[in-house]
């Protein structure tokens, strides 16, 4: 079974004024679309075909360039996709904001955390809030299209939040001003979504 691009929940430009509809369209059109043609392509006439995305996460061959890049372009931006909505913003509840209470202290220390690790990644990568087995979170960061799912990388976690530090993400209306953008991202998050992959994965 060949991975199919996903449809968005949302019209392109219903994440402005933070993320423009040109970004949008490009990069999930563009992108996207790219990372998942390329990684059915690496996959084709292997043994993984049948396997989840998940699965091929952490089961990666690090050694495997093309698996590896477009493997982790395409789950990567699944999780992205998911993680914004026009009706995002504001601050988790429930046993969500609970444990980001136990774990960073508060929900601005949280905020600082992950605003961090996505500024301080140097170059393209992604910023990760992560849960592990027993509910623990954790924020870290990793370059080009890895994810912590991937053996050795970031805190090794299941990511639950993710933002996406290409330029392409963001050049378009932010230019260099990356930290502009970290703070936009945060108007859009959608936190129900954020606890739905909590709950699966605690
Ligand atoms: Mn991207």
């Amino acid at each position: 079974m060949a991975f199919e691009l996903p449809q968005l929940d949302y019209s392109h430009d219903a994440l402005e004024p933070h993320i423009d509809a040109r970004t949008m369209e490009i990069h999930h059109g563009k992108h996207h679309a790219g990372y998942t043609a390329k990684l059915n392509a690496a996959l084709e006439g292997t043994d993984k075909e049948n396997k989840s995305i998940k699965e091929l996460m952490l089961t990666m061959d690090m050694s495997n360039g093309a698996l590896r890049n477009n493997g982790g372009g395409y789950f990567n931006h699944c999780l992205f996709w998911k993680v914004m909505s026009p009706n995002g913003g504001g601050n988790p509840s429930g046993s969500l904001a609970e444990a980001i209470d136990r774990d960073f202290g508060s929900f601005e220390a949280f905020k600082t955390a992950f605003s961090n690790a996505a500024a301080t990644q140097f170059g393209s990568g992604w910023a990760w809030l992560c849960v592990h087995d027993g509910g623990k979170l954790e924020v870290c960061s990793s370059a080009n299209q890895d994810n912590p799912l991937m053996p050795g990388i970031g805190c090794g976690g299941t990511p639950i939040l993710g933002l996406d530090v290409w330029e392409h993400a963001y050049y378009l209306n932010y230019q260099n001003r990356r930290p502009d953008y970290i703070g936009a991202f945060f108007n859009v998050i959608n936190w129900d979504e954020v606890q739905s992959g909590f709950d699966a994965n605690k």
